[in-house]
């Protein structure tokens, strides 16, 4: 569990990034023409395992009394994660929806982002007006980040279990994204993990994008979880924030088995959801 200098740091510097943000962003601010109307559409990436699914379900625990809400999911071929979402019983079941990416899950989110906007749309459609639009990309590997055309703002999460070293390995969610989760910080002295070296790695690594150590049995950073949430949309309806775009997935190949499939063979391994 952090200790509570680290969640009163990670605090004061999570309130200082959103509170800078104006400032940084002035220019981009002059070319907006309307403030959005619609839910915040918040995509949660991250390697497989590190607790993106745990992070909706406490997401929704946490703000589904104050926030309309509803649930994208991406799996490549089940829907295992709305299932487990759905079972966890913190939203009407209606609205979580699996998106079966049916082959690369960076696509779905970045590449060709249709069948998730279609299923963010429908549920604003039957359930709206919502404020808030949680997206999970199919888990993969460190490279996947969600399109600004699909996510207005997005969470990318690593975890303890993973080693020390993985916010030092960069890539453009650890880099790039709104928020960098270090999760499962419960584990930490398991894994012989320093929670607050992965931090400063992290914090370098991000040039002072926020850092948050999080862990779903530690309350106080959960709380600071959903009050990043709830200070990003009230950016996004005020149309102060600005959607940026983390940075592309680092190069892979695709080769088609024949020409008219829509399955791929890929160099690389995607290790499911
Ligand atoms: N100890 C601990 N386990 C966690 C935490 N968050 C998630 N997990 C566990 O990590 C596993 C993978 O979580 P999941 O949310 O399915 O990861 P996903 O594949 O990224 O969606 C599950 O067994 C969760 O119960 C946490 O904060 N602490
Ligand atoms: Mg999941």
């Amino acid at each position: 569990m952090p200790d509570q200098q680290s969640n009163q740091q990670s605090e004061q510097h999570l309130d200082r990034h959103l509170d800078q943000q104006p400032e940084q962003h002035l220019d981009q601010r002059a070319h907006q023409h309307s403030r959005p109307s619609r839910a915040l559409r918040l995509g949660v990436a991250g390697p497989v395992g590190t607790g993106k699914s745990s992070i909706l379900a406490t997401l929704c625990r946490e703000l589904a009394g104050e926030l309309a809400m509803a649930v994208v999911t991406n799996d490549i071929y089940t829907d295992e994660d709305a299932r487990f979402l759905r079972s966890a019983g913190v939203l009407p079941t209606e609205r979580i929806r699996a998106v079966e990416t049916g082959a690369c899950p960076h696509t779905a989110i970045r590449d060709d982002v249709s069948a998730n906007l279609d299923a963010v749309e429908d549920l604003e459609e039957a359930y709206g007006p919502l404020d808030l639009v949680l997206v999970e990309s199919g888990g993969d590997n460190l490279t996947a980040t969600f399109s600004p055309a699909l996510a207005d703002a997005q969470l990318f999460c690593i975890d303890v279990a993973g080693g020390g070293d993985v916010a030092r390995k960069g890539g453009p969610g650890i880099t790039g994204a709104d928020l960098l989760i270090i999760n499962k910080t419960d584990l930490a002295p398991y894994v012989e993990v320093d929670v607050a070296a992965m931090v400063a790695d992290a914090s370098q690594a991000r040039d002072g994008l926020p850092v948050l150590a999080l862990s779903k049995n530690d309350p106080v950073s959960v709380a600071e979880l959903a009050d990043w949430v709830r200070k990003m949309l009230e950016r996004h309806r005020s149309g102060t924030h600005v959607p940026t775009d983390p940075g592309p997935m680092a190069p892979h190949s695709h080769s088609h088995s024949h020409s008219h499939s829509r399955d791929h063979v890929h160099d690389h391994v995607h290790d499911g959801s």
